[in-house]
C-alpha cells in the first residue's frame, strides 16, 4: 500500500513538474507583449545622453537582472592565485603553444581551484582571443595527450562513456567537433577556455559544493532569493579568467571576445554585462534566460526553466513562472548592456525551444542604446533568412542551418564579425 503511494506520488510530482509542460511553437500563439522600455524609467523619466544611460539606466537595469534573475555576488572579499602549469607545449603539430594556468579563488570560508587552459598561435603575440567556457572538461576539446583531464564532477553521458561522473582518458577530444580550434589558430586567434564543473557542479545540491559555500556569510547554508545561481558562479569564473588573461603578454587583453553555448551561452551573456573589458559579447544557442526574449514564452519558458533546472537563476527568478508579462526586465534589456561594444546572437533553425526568432528580436532591439552612443548596429526588424548573417556595426545575428550546436560554420561568423570589429 505505502509503495503503491509512494509510486503514485512520484508520478504526480512528475506530471506536475514535467508532463504537463507543451512548449508553443505557433507562432500565431505567442502572446502580444510589450516590453519594458530601455531608454525609460521610472525613477530617471526618458534617457537621452550617453552620460545618463551610463550613469542612471545602465546601472538600474544590470541591478534588476542581477536581483530578479542571475543573482548578485555576495559582499564577501576573496583572493585570486594564479599559477601556471604548464606553458610553451607545443601542440597542434607546432602551430600552437598550450598553456595551462591554475586559477585558485579563496575566502575566509575555503579554496576553489580551476584550470584555465590557453591555446596561443605559435607566432609572435600579443593575440586576439575567445575566452570560453565548456561543458566536459578542457581535454575534450582536443585529443592531445598535453591537456590535463579534470578531476571535478562531470555530467555521465553514454555516448562519451562517462558514466560514474568522471572524466577519463577516453574522453579526450570527445567535443573537438565543437571547437574549429585548428581554424581558429590559423586565423590567428588564441582559444582560452575552464570547464564549468570546477567552478559549480551542474546539480541542484542546494549549493553545498562548488564555488557558493566559499562566499557564505557565518552560518549561512544557501543563498539568499536574490543571491547568484550556478550561472552567476559560472560567469564568475569567466571574468576571474579574464584577471589572468590581462596580465598575460600573448594576449591582446583589448581583444578578448566571451562566448558560450546554450547554458554556457546564457553565462557569456551575463559575464559580458558585467564584465566590461570583454571587448565583443557572443551567445551561441543561449534560449531562454539567454538572448531569447521571455515574453514571447515561445519554446522554453520560464516557468519551465526554472522548473527542470533550479539552481541555474536565482529563487527570486520563479516569481515570473507563467507569469513573464510581470518583470521587470527582458532579454534584450541584457543584450542591450553590451552596448557600445560588440555582440553577436547565433540560433539554428532546428532548435525551436531556444527560439531563433526571440532571440533575433532582442538583438534587433538593442538599436536604441547602440544608437545614443551613435554606433550602427542591426536596425531592420525583419530576421536574416537562414545561413545569411547579418553583421551591422557593432551587432551581428545568424540563424544557421540545423540544431542546437555549435558548428565551424557558427565559428566562421565569430571569426568574421571579430575581424571586423577588433580590427
Ligand atoms: C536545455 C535547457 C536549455 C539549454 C540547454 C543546454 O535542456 O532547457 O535552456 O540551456 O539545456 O544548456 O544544453
Amino acid at each position: 500500500m505505502m509503495k503503491y503511494f509512494t509510486l503514485t506520488l512520484l508520478l504526480f510530482i512528475c506530471i506536475s513538474a514535467f508532463g504537463q509542460f507543451q512548449p508553443n511553437y505557433d507562432e500565431s500563439r505567442v502572446p502580444d507583449y510589450e516590453l519594458p522600455e530601455l531608454l525609460k524609467s521610472e525613477e530617471y523619466g526618458k534617457i537621452k545622453s550617453v552620460k545618463d544611460w551610463e550613469a542612471k539606466r545602465r546601472p538600474e537595469i544590470l541591478a534588476l537582472f542581477a536581483d530578479q534573475m542571475y543573482g548578485k555576488i555576495p559582499d564577501v572579499p576573496y583572493s585570486l592565485d594564479f599559477e601556471v602549469q604548464k606553458e610553451d607545449i607545443p601542440i597542434l603539430s607546432g602551430k600552437a603553444l598550450l598553456k595551462e594556468v591554475l586559477i585558485t579563488v579563496s575566502t575566509v570560508n575555503g579554496s576553489l581551484p580551476f584550470s584555465l587552459m590557453i591555446i596561443t598561435p605559435n607566432t609572435q603575440g600579443p593575440h586576439p582571443c575567445f575566452m570560453t567556457i565548456n561543458f566536459y572538461g578542457n581535454h575534450t576539446l582536443l585529443d592531445d595527450q598535453n591537456i590535463t583531464i579534470t578531476k571535478a564532477w562531470v555530467n555521465n553521458n553514454k555516448d562519451f562513456g562517462i558514466s560514474d561522473n568522471k572524466a577519463t582518458e577516453v574522453t579526450r577530444g570527445v567535443r573537438s567537433y565543437r571547437w574549429d580550434i585548428e581554424s581558429i589558430i590559423n586565423r590567428g586567434y588564441a582559444l582560452a577556455s575552464i570547464y564549468y564543473g570546477e567552478i559549480d557542479p551542474d546539480y541542484d545540491d542546494g549549493f553545498q559544493n562548488g564555488l557558493h559555500p566559499l562566499f557564505y556569510a557565518d552560518g549561512q547554508k544557501n543563498p539568499q532569493p536574490e543571491e547568484w545561481g550556478s550561472i552567476g558562479a559560472w560567469a564568475f569564473g569567466m571574468s576571474r579568467s579574464m584577471d589572468y588573461l590581462v596580465t598575460d603578454p600573448s594576449i591582446d587583453a583589448k581583444k578578448v571576445a566571451v562566448m558560450g553555448h546554450s547554458r554556457l551561452g546564457k553565462t557569456s551573456l551575463w559575464a559580458g554585462v558585467n564584465d566590461q573589458r570583454f571587448a565583443l559579447v557572443i551567445s551561441n544557442d543561449s534560449g531562454c534566460g539567454g538572448a531569447a526574449l521571455s515574453r514571447r514564452a515561445y519554446g522554453e519558458t520560464v516557468g519551465r526553466i526554472n522548473t527542470a533546472f533550479p539552481h541555474w537563476f536565482n529563487d527570486n527568478f520563479t516569481q515570473y513562472n507563467e507569469n513573464e508579462p510581470a518583470l521587470p526586465i527582458d532579454q534584450h534589456m541584457l543584450l542591450a548592456l553590451v552596448a557600445p561594444r560588440a555582440l553577436y546572437v547565433a540560433s539554428a533553425v532546428d532548435d525551436r525551444w531556444a527560439d531563433p526568432k526571440g532571440e533575433f528580436l532582442s538583438t534587433y532591439h538593442t538599436n536604441p542604446v547602440y544608437k545614443l552612443y551613435g554606433e550602427k548596429s542591426i536596425n531592420d526588424p525583419q530576421m536574416p533568412a537562414v545561413d545569411q548573417p547579418k553583421m551591422v556595426g557593432k551587432t551581428g545575428y545568424h540563424v544557421r542551418t540545423g540544431g542546437h550546436n555549435v558548428t565551424d560554420y557558427d565559428w566562421e561568423q565569430y571569426m568574421n564579425f571579430a575581424d571586423k570589429v577588433f580590427k
